[in-house]
């Protein structure tokens, strides 16, 4: 029997500008899952791609003087995935959903639930937000402004079709009260929750062509396209071959993790699950929504970080200026996920200086400093320490695995870096404690047992946080004497101790995480 695989998704981000922090922050959380499951020995099927449809994507092409919207894409395009080469993502498949194979899919499943009954022409009349292309009902209105973006809405009245959501809002209403664990974290859950107590209007899911040109053609009504957020969420199936190839497809879906921030999760976590039903398929283990990164906008007043608003930060210059693996730690380590946070450049400073270069670059630089000063190098030969570690890390070594695997179950990232953070806090009080530099003319057996324990911990902090900071890890690994790739190793070397070699050679290098003054 062919193993079930583990199905990690983001956003496709819309392609009417640049990528920025937020998008980064998404992408950057997957690709940390992705790596721990793939060094927990899973089969990862990482999924990202762009939303390239819609009104939204042909007025930023027109504006930017694009009388080829696709050109336009295809530009746009490429700067998340020159983004996503810097930031070290790891996805295995990219999809656009003006690839063929989204399109083509997509018609296919228009028709099945057109042919099932599930889709009906009626006359739409209400409020319409165009850069949210969403339609809205007068009373969800604020003061008169689309609620999701606070722009202006214009009404409209037209015939459109539409999905039978609304006769389907019990079935998942005790779906999700039958399983928690499904929205995460738990105040979104309780949002999803509470929005299900009230009636569910159908969903319009189609544009006169009229109005929106570039869009996937209704298979049953030339007429139309296909509304964008019908389309777009359909690429999680779509991708791993739902439409092309059958048998791919049942290795692959359900999706273990899709990720997300919560202006998106009502399409996630309602919508999404639904269409799902109607077509017969699973649900996704966890729709996970995260909180956003905001900019101050004033003093003392904060605003979302946004393409369309212009406010944003751009990763790569905060990259190249201070390294990739600083951002992808900065961004899991500084909010939990789930809360919002703030993006300012002195709390960057403060946390990579603070645990990079202090706590994780001074126990990297003082033990490989030792063991070439005291031993040239070589990892002493310490049978004592081999065989048990010292009684200061034995609790923190041995549980350090279960701890890391419990945070990752509910996407905790914090919670798995301040656990790493514990054993390396541990190690640089105990060289202090330990001193070995009397060690060296007063006890020698006694300085290779705490030496050996410093480079086993120091063994064991570089595979936990090879999937944050995966070329730093690759780098100090090398530095202590390894020749292979970090992450060809489990994740389950963590919790066993004994791992480096006796007269394993170390070097000593740059330093990973300079000082930022
Ligand atoms: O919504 N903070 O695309 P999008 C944190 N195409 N995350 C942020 C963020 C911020 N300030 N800004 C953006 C769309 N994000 C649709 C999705 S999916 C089938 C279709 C991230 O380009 C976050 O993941 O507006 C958010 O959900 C996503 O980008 C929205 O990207």
């Amino acid at each position: 029997m062919v193993s079930k695989r583990f199905y990690i998704t983001t956003p496709l981000y819309y392609v009417n500008g640049s990528p920025h922090i937020g998008h980064s922050y998404t992408n950057i959380a997957a690709d940390v899952l992705a790596r721990y499951r793939k060094m927990c020995g899973d089969d990862v099927y990482f999924l990202t791609g762009t939303d390239e449809h819609g009104q939204k994507i042909e007025k930023a092409a027109a504006a930017t003087g694009h009388s080829d919207v696709k050109k336009f894409c295809d530009f746009v395009v490429d700067q998340f995935v020159q983004l996503w080469k810097m930031l070290n993502i790891s996805h295995d498949d990219f999809i656009r959903t003006t690839d063929s194979r989204h399109k083509e899919a997509v018609k296919n499943i228009l028709s099945i639930l057109y042919d099932k009954g599930e889709i009906y022409e009626s006359n739409y009349e209400g409020w319409y937000c165009t850069p949210c292309e969403t339609f809205w009902i007068e009373s969800q209105l604020e003061e008169k402004l689309c609620p999701d973006c606070q722009r202006p809405v214009e009404h409209i009245s037209e015939k459109n079709y539409f999905l039978k959501v609304s006769k389907y809002r019990d079935w998942l209403r005790d779906y999700i009260k039958k399983n928690p664990g499904f929205i995460l974290p738990r105040t979104r859950f309780n949002e999803i929750s509470s929005f299900l107590e009230t009636p569910l209007n159908d969903l319009c899911i189609s544009r006169p062509s009229a109005r929106v040109s570039w869009g996937i053609p209704i298979p049953f009504d030339q007429n139309y396209v296909t509304y964008v957020w019908f389309e777009a969420l359909l690429n999680y199936i779509t991708a791993p071959g739902f439409s092309e190839d059958k048998d791919k497809f049942n290795t692959i879906w359900p999706a273990d993790v899709h990720f997300m921030a919560k202006d998106i999760l009502r399409y996630h976590a309602v919508y999404w699950p639904i269409m799902l039903h109607m077509l017969g398929l699973e649900l996704p283990k966890i729709v996970f929504s995260h909180g956003w990164w905001l900019l101050e906008k004033s003093e003392g007043s904060l605003d979302k970080m946004s393409k369309s608003k212009g406010n944003v930060i751009d990763p790569r210059v905060i990259a190249e200026q201070y390294s990739v693996d600083a951002l992808r730690y900065f961004l899991l380590r500084e909010v939990s996920f789930g809360s919002d946070g703030c993006f300012s450049e002195p709390a960057f400073i403060k946390r990579i200086n603070s645990d990079l270069a202090n706590d994780f670059g001074n126990l990297i630089y003082r033990t490989l400093n030792m063991l070439i000063k005291y031993y040239q190098g070589n990892i002493p030969s310490s049978e004592r320490a081999r065989e048990n570690c010292d009684e200061v890390f034995k609790k923190n070594v041995q549980e350090l695995d279960e701890k890391v695997a419990r945070a990752f179950g509910v996407l905790d990232y914090q919670t798995v870096l301040i656990e790493i953070w514990e054993l390396i806090k541990s190690a640089n009080k105990y060289i202090e404690n330990k001193a070995p530099w009397k060690l060296q003319n007063e006890n020698k057996e006694e300085l290779d047992f705490v030496m050996y324990n410093l480079s086993e911990v120091l063994r064991i902090i570089l595979l936990a946080l090879a999937p944050f900071i995966p070329d730093s890890a690759q780098k100090a690994w090398r530095l202590l004497g390894y020749k292979d790739q970090i992450q060809s190793h489990s994740y389950k070397e963590v919790s066993h101790w004994g791992g480096v070699s006796f007269n394993q050679k170390v070097d000593k290098g740059e330093p990973l995480f300079p000082r930022i003054e």
